[in-house]
């Protein structure tokens, strides 16, 4: 069928039939009881569509591209005799199709991943206590080289992260009191490059990146996983955060797809589970929420979570926001909450040495009372586990 029903929506398709049996948008309207206009727009908006699916019959365009791309240019010649003689169709991706087509694909392929089985909760825990593991900015798959930054540690690969990475987190567990409930907040940055391109996805900036993506995503998975089942061995309850960061758009979707499927068995574990890039968290009488930092200003940020969790925070008296982003510590009381800005585990590449953006590269596991706030803190340095 090679008109344009292929292209239509269930309601077009109707349009559709009802001006063919009917014989024009007019008298369509009529018997469907809508405004003519309603009909016309919806019909051109479908040829819109066709077209930039490569169908539009009255230009001699009938040769169409698959789902998830889109026509960028169609020549046709003609000869003398003024008829269609040949024609090149050029297609390209349609990057909004393309995401939609794979955010379905993501949810898909999260319903087939094996689930881990339940892990033996520890025997005893400190009911008022939650710690919160922060690490942030963590970029891995991205490559540095201690000659461009003049750090003896400064080299950063994939190997690196993933020795760095799952050494600080199990020292930082290993350190802190056995609180009921542990929180792993990967604040975004989890990986550095967003898909096959190694490119800033929002930007579009050239990555200095360590692999291929697909070796990438396999250190990244191992990564989290053994961090998430080192928690569970520690604490009753544990929570996932795995943040939305500016060079990780899509990947931190995977990511949270499918680490709700892995861990769909195990009901000592949840997954926050959020698309919009603002995270709260209520312990008792303690508001913990999370921002990677790329959209928000530090100072602006507890008058933004007061209004877009009214209810928790009007439930709790002592609050806390985490973000990173920018690879450096900082934190400041402002009136009703308290904003801490993390450094980084990872190494500064080419791009943030050569910028002059110095920072020191710690994480911090920070521990909060349900009615008290924040109790203890303990810092862990790469060194550390080197
Ligand atoms: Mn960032």
């Amino acid at each position: 069928m090679n008109d344009l029903r292929q292209f239509a929506t269930p309601r077009q398709a109707e349009y559709l039939a009802a001006v063919e049996q009917h014989g024009s948008a007019l008298k369509a309207a009529k018997v469907l009881g809508v405004d003519s206009s309603t009909i016309s727009h919806s019909i051109a908006g479908l040829k819109k569509r066709a077209a930039k699916m490569g169908y539009a019959p009255d230009h001699d365009m009938t040769r169409t591209v698959p789902d998830g791309y889109s026509v960028k240019g169609i020549s046709t010649y003609y000869n003398a005799e003024g008829k269609a003689a040949g024609q090149w169709v050029k297609s390209s991706v349609d990057r909004e199709r393309m995401e939609e087509i794979m955010r379905e694909g993501f949810a898909a392929m999260a319903e087939d991943v094996p689930r881990q089985a339940p892990i033996p909760a520890p025997n005893l825990t400190h009911d008022n206590l939650a710690n919160v593991y922060t690490f942030t900015d963590s970029h891995v798959g991205m490559l540095a080289w201690h000659k461009e930054n003049l750090d003896a540690n400064g080299d950063w690969d994939l190997n690196i992260a993933e020795r760095v990475l799952s050494g600080c987190f199990e020292y930082m567990v290993d350190a802190a009191p056995s609180a009921k409930v542990g929180i792993v907040a990967q604040l975004g940055d989890f990986l550095h490059s967003d898909g096959m391109k190694a490119i800033t996805p929002m930007s579009g900036h050239l990555l200095e990146q360590d692999g291929r993506f697909p070796k990438v995503v396999r250190v990244a998975i191992r990564i989290l996983r053994k961090i998430v089942n080192h928690a569970l061995t520690k604490h009753e309850k544990v929570v996932v955060l795995l943040a939305e960061g500016n060079h990780d758009l899509a990947s931190s979707v995977w990511l949270r797809a499918m680490f709700q499927a892995l861990y769909e068995n195990e009901p000592r574990l949840e997954v926050i589970d959020s698309e919009l890039p603002y995270y709260a968290y209520q312990h008792g009488d303690t508001m913990i929420a999370w921002h990677h930092g790329h959209l928000s200003k530090l100072h602006s940020l507890p008058m933004l979570f007061a209004a877009q969790f009214p209810k928790l925070w009007g439930d709790t008296t002592r609050r806390y926001v985490h973000t990173g982003h920018l690879h450096h510590n900082e934190e400041k009381e402002h009136s009703g909450m308290t904003v801490i800005q993390h450094s980084t585990l990872a190494a500064r590449d080419a791009y943030a040495s050569r910028g002059g953006w110095l920072s020191d590269r710690n994480c911090k596991v920070i521990t909060y009372h349900d009615t008290l706030g924040e109790v203890a803190r303990n810092t862990v340095r790469p060194e550390m586990v080197a």
